[in-house]
């Protein structure tokens, strides 16, 4: 498949047989126990053995199969950067969260995903997240629909901020964390209620199925939102920052239509694209 651009069906069919076997890798190492390898930005933000040998097993296999294909990953930066890729070469760059959730991955907290997607010029065209725990399997590829289990998904189809059920996450750094709890003071009142899970990724994915009505966080990086963005995106849901700004590490919006304008504007008087 060298040489000419292959189809997003046709990256999503690699990024499917890669996620399966990191996510059975990572499920196989969380039976064998886990152990805290390094931490990273705090305390808090810790990588596991797993992280690391699920992100190696992944550039592996995408250096067989697509060996000119530069690769993103959380725990070994950009890998193979000399590649093809480039703003309108036809390039193809994968970007790859080995485990998203590492913290309920350590926990033993069924909601931790492998998240993998393929990019063409700089945009993602196709995504696989699959829950390590639970074997659930989210795809997307731009234009044809995100699938869970042979069925298209659909975004919520509430139009009622009060009753709507929104999904949140928070950093790993204090300062940052009591900011974003001060967001949520803020907003709980106006909602059903806030989800914390823990896993961004499988965040996006659930508001693709209206399994919560919507979703922000501040602070995602690439990988945490590549995938699980086409899937809420193809699912229906506007995925977005504040104030016309692309989705990005100041804030991701996904939400149905009738619900973005008044989540966002909440949002935004409560400066969550802000702070630390
Ligand atoms: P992780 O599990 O891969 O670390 C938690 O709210 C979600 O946000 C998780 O998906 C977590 O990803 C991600 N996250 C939290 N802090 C982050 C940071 N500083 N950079 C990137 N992703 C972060
Ligand atoms: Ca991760």
């Amino acid at each position: 498949m060298t040489g000419s651009t292959p189809t997003p069906q046709e990256l999503l069919t690699i990024a499917i047989d890669v996620a399966r076997k990191a996510a059975d890798t990572a499920y196989r190492m969380r039976g064998e126990g886990v152990v805290v390898a390094a931490t990273k930005s705090t305390r808090t933000d810790v990588v596991t053995a797993a992280d690391r040998a699920v992100e190696r097993q992944v550039l592996d296999a995408l250096a067989t199969l697509r060996p000119d294909d530069p690769v993103l990953g959380e725990e070994y930066g950009e890998e193979n950067g000399g590649g093809a890729t480039g703003p309108t070469g036809g390039g193809v760059r994968w970007i790859v969260d080995p485990i998203d959730g590492t913290v309920n991955y350590l926990y033993g907290l069924p909601h931790c995903a492998v998240s993998l997607a393929a990019e063409v010029d700089g945009v993602v065209v196709a995504g696989v997240v699959r829950n390590v725990f639970t074997g659930e399997e989210w795809t997307a590829t731009v234009g044809g629909g995100a699938w869970r289990a042979g069925q298209r998904l659909r975004c919520s189809t509430e139009t009622d901020l009060g009753q709507a059920l929104v999904a949140t996450g928070f950093g790993y750094d204090a300062a940052r964390r009591s900011h974003q709890a001060r967001v949520v003071a803020g907003l709980i009142g106006h909602v059903r209620d806030i989800r914390r899970l823990g896993a961004a990724a499988l965040d996006l994915c659930l508001a693709a199925e209206g399994r919560v009505d919507a979703y922000f966080e501040k602070g995602l990086a690439a990988w945490d939102q590549a995938a699980g963005g086409l899937v809420a995106s193809e699912a229906g849901l506007r995925v977005a920052g504040l104030r016309g700004r692309p989705a990005g590490p100041d804030l991701v919006l996904a939400a149905p239509e009738a619900l973005f304008a008044p989540l966002h504007d909440r949002l935004d008087d409560l400066d969550a694209a802000g702070g630390p």
